[in-house]
């Protein structure tokens, strides 16, 4: 086997501090910016990071921010504006041949805007008329389900609840959002087996654990202040596994900016201690493996078994009915390596399985988080200090804005609850997801989409297709701070509302207001920005909100938008009385500077499920599905074919790099990947002369989707990486147009991004 040269400077270190102080430089931001970094994720003030959802560390350090979390605050403290005179130079035509780098240097948002179609601009606008020509579009349609309000996970808990408020009043429940292409599958499953749809750890139970395994995440690029803490782990003796189809060089070894003997003295620590190379779609093939050896061996906590869980039998069943000739075909690991690996979660006393997008974001994407659950409750893993589910969440208040109310199929509790402290009727019937919901777009059924942040076309499936549908539409408005592509489709009536980011002050009548977020493991923490605003003409998202409202509902509603808006006490009291778990939610938040726990009742083993019970899920796929998938597109079974026949017939995957944060560009490079531009096809070095290819070979790919249609990518540049056999990467959200919205998770509707079965083919 080839060697693949790798990234041999650790993770984080000095590396990561120059090269985040160069994006600071880059984005003119560095006063601004490093002001902001020394006050981000602090426990005494400041803003929680607007970067991921992983929790603050408790140890009270100067910087508690990575340089995922720096790249973030340059990209929003920058001093370049994308204001009327740069919407003067450029025509909206001109900005679609734009690339997402390129609108990300444009800058900041400055003023509300509008578009003109005669000019093909946006031009400024005052908030009242802009506020006005959209309380009119919505008036205009023939109902409230016409209308679709995206929302994007960095908005935070205030502001969020007002939202979905307005919404409410407005008449629908169509609320999709940013989860639905993320942790979708992790909501619904954990909350049919736990009866609580999140995290079941806090911080310190990664303290206690002596097995991590880690499941489809790369966190030295998307959580790097998760290194820290599995850096720690490691220390202690915990043995950590990454399950990936590749060897996120990111984790091989990590330098920790915090502690000086790291830094000065250059040294490192290695994190992982084992990475299983699995086929990509191969993890319920794996965990079933897994679940077999521990139930044949009578590994099980029978006890927890019996006292809390309910569907043990049918689950067993099943897994005997598996056989491991399947298991092995299903993930690509030998039945050896499973049995070690089943081992070591016999001996462990308290195990944490975390996961991310690997997990979610397949056909089988519930599957996979059930079987984990499986897993953990198997062994008795929830409920007891240093065990448990953790699901890494991405966006920084993603968790939150659910919990506030953001979600198209909510539960009744949370309807009746909101209509008795409202005193109004709320709607019932279900509503549009991103997937659904972009369906019906293209359908017209849906005529005004309003997005409270995110980059709606570009994140989804079909971005070409949803591009169109937007310019169909009677209203589209984007509360935004950055220009991006989502708002270059202009429909009818086309509005850009700029607002406040996470790091400006926001200063009212009453004063100046925190804000609230929920991190990945239920901690409500409190957010304030400190930096005077880019522009004077900037408004808060809840203000945004109160001045949509109002201008809709005119003196009709009983509800005082602007004080509530202004007045994020008033805002709290109300959250307190309709949402469950934040009674006296003033008083707690200035209680601890840390911020307070959410109450899961999981982990005190109440089970707030349907049978009562933590309940075991058998898998709706079978455990071959992705091979099965590939054969049939090959039209042979590829475990038959010579290793030079089966050449067509790939596995893609689509992954984040190190410069960029969701559909935000940041720069080309990929500095623990060694690639410096974004048009990169991943493949492993055996394959590539298995098949005749060289790295620098253009490539292209293709795929057939759920119509018939032939779909594009490409051409591609290779690049080695050690990614298991049959499997291919390139960067998301470039490869969207090669996703439909017809391949998703079952119940959750969650795209598929990480497993679509492509064709591919050199080209000159
Ligand atoms: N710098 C940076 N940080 C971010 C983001 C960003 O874009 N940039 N985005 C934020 C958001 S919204 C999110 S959701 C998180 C995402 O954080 P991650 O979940 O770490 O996201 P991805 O880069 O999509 O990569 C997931 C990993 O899954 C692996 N994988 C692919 N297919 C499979 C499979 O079938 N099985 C298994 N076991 N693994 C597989 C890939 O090799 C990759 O290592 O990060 C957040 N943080
Ligand atoms: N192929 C593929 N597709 C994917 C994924 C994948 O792994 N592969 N991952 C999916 C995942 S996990 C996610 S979460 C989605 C992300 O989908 P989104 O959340 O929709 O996308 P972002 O790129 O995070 O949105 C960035 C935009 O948000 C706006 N913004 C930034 N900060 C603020 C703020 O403070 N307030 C407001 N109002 N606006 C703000 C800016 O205008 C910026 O352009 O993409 C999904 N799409
Ligand atoms: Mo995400």
């Amino acid at each position: 086997m080839r060697k693949i040269p790798v990234y041999n400077h650790p993770a984080a270190g000095w590396s990561a501090l120059i090269q985040s102080s160069r994006v600071l430089m880059d984005y003119k931001a560095f006063l601004r910016g490093s002001r902001s970094v020394f006050s981000s994720n602090q426990p005494n003030g400041g803003f929680d990071c607007p970067g991921c959802a992983w929790p603050d560390h408790n140890s009270y350090k100067a910087i508690d921010v990575c340089e995922t979390g720096i790249k973030v605050l340059a990209s929003e403290t920058t001093l370049r504006q994308a204001d009327a005179k740069f919407f003067a130079q450029h025509s909206v035509t001109e900005l679609q041949s734009y690339d997402g780098h390129k609108l990300e240097l444009a800058g900041r948002l400055t003023e509300p805007l509008y578009y003109d179609a005669l000019q093909d601009r946006y031009i400024p606008i005052s908030w009242e008329k802009a506020f006005s020509k959209i309380a009119k579009q919505l008036h205009k349609l023939s109902s409230p389900h016409e209308a679709m309000f995206y929302t994007s996970g960095r908005v935070t808990n205030e502001p969020a609840f007002l939202y979905q408020l307005f919404v409410r009043l407005f008449g629908t429940n169509n609320l999709p959002d940013c989860s639905n292409m993320c942790h979708e599958p992790t909501s619904v499953m954990l909350g049919k087996q736990l009866g609580v749809g999140k995290a079941t750890v806090v911080l310190e139970d990664f303290e206690k654990a002596n097995l991590i395994l880690m499941f489809g995440q790369n966190p030295a690029t998307n959580h790097p202040r998760m290194l820290e803490m599995l850096a720690y782990c490691h220390d202690q003796g915990c043995r950590i596994i990454s399950i990936n189809p590749m060897r996120e060089q990111g984790l091989s070894r990590f330098r920790n900016p915090q502690k000086v003997t790291h830094m000065v003295a250059g040294g490192s620590a290695p994190m992982v201690d084992e990475v299983v190379q699995i086929q990509i779609g191969g993890d319920v093939a794996l965990l079933t493996g897994l679940a077999k050896w521990l139930i044949e061996n009578d590994k099980l906590d029978t006890d927890f078994i019996n006292e809390h869980t309910s569907g043990f039998e049918a689950l067993r069943a099943w897994i005997q009915a598996q056989i491991w000739e399947d298991i092995e075909r299903g993930c690509g690991i030998k039945q050896s390596q499973i049995i070690e690996l089943a081992t070591l979660v016999a001996e462990s006393s308290a195990t944490i399985c975390t996961w991310g997008m690997g997990i979610t974001q397949h056909t089988q994407g519930d599957d996979n988080v059930a079987m984990i659950t499986n897993l953990l409750l198997l062994m008795g893993m929830i409920g007891v200090e240093g065990a448990g589910a953790s699901p890494v969440r991405g966006h920084s208040n993603v968790q939150g804005d659910r919990t506030m109310g953001i979600h198209e199929r909510p539960a009744k509790t949370l309807l009746d609850s909101l209509q008795s402290v409202f005193q109004h009727p709320m709607p019932q019937e279900h509503g549009y997801d991103v997937v659904s919901g972009a369906k019906a777009m293209m359908q017209g059924k849906i005529k005004a989409f309003v997005s409270m942040g995110g980059n709606y076309s570009v994140a989804a499936p079909d971005s070409k297709a949803i591009q169109q549908a937007f310019t169909h539409n009677e209203l589209n408005v984007f509360v935004a701070t950055k220009l991006n592509e989502t708002m270059l489709y202009p429909g009818q009536n086309n509005l850009i509302l700029p607002c406040l980011s996470r790091t400006e002050q926001y200063i009212t009548s009453k004063g100046e207001q925190f804000a609230t977020i929920e991190d990945s493991m239920c901690q409500i923490v409190r957010t304030q920005g400190s930096l005077k605003p880019i522009s004077d003409d900037l408004k808060s998202e809840a203000q945004i909100v109160a001045g949509i409202a109002k201008a809709y509902f005119g003196n009709q509603s009983k509800i005082d938008w602007d004080k509530m808006a202004e007045d994020y006490d008033l805002t709290r009291d109300y959250i307190a009385q309709a949402i469950s778990g934040f009674e006296n939610f003033n008083y707690r938040i200035r209680q601890n500077k840390r911020g307070f726990h959410l109450y899961h009742a999981a982990r005190h083993r109440q089970w707030k499920t349907d049978s009562g019970k933590a309940q075991f899920e058998v898998p709706k796929h079978p455990i071959t599905y992705v091979v099965d998938e590939m054969n049939k597109a090959n039209n042979a079974d590829l475990t038959k074919l010579q290793p030079e026949q089966k050449q067509k017939i790939w596995q893609l995957t689509s992954v984040r790099s190190h410069d960029q944060f969701n559909t935000t560009i940041f720069g080309y490079e990929d500095r623990y990947r060694q690639t410096d531009r974004r048009d990169i096809l991943f493949m492993h070095p055996d394959e590539m002369k298995r098949m005749n290819l060289k790295v620098g070979d253009k490539v292209m790919i293709s795929r057939k989707d759920a119509e018939g249609n032939i779909r594009n990518l490409g051409p591609l540049i290779l690049s080695e990486m050690d990614i298991a056999a049959n499997a291919v990467a390139t960067y998301y959200p470039e490869c969207n147009d090669l996703m439909d919205l017809d391949s998703h998770s079952t119940e959750s509707l969650t795209p598929s991004y990480k497993s679509v079965t492509v064709l591919l083919e050199k080209v000159a």
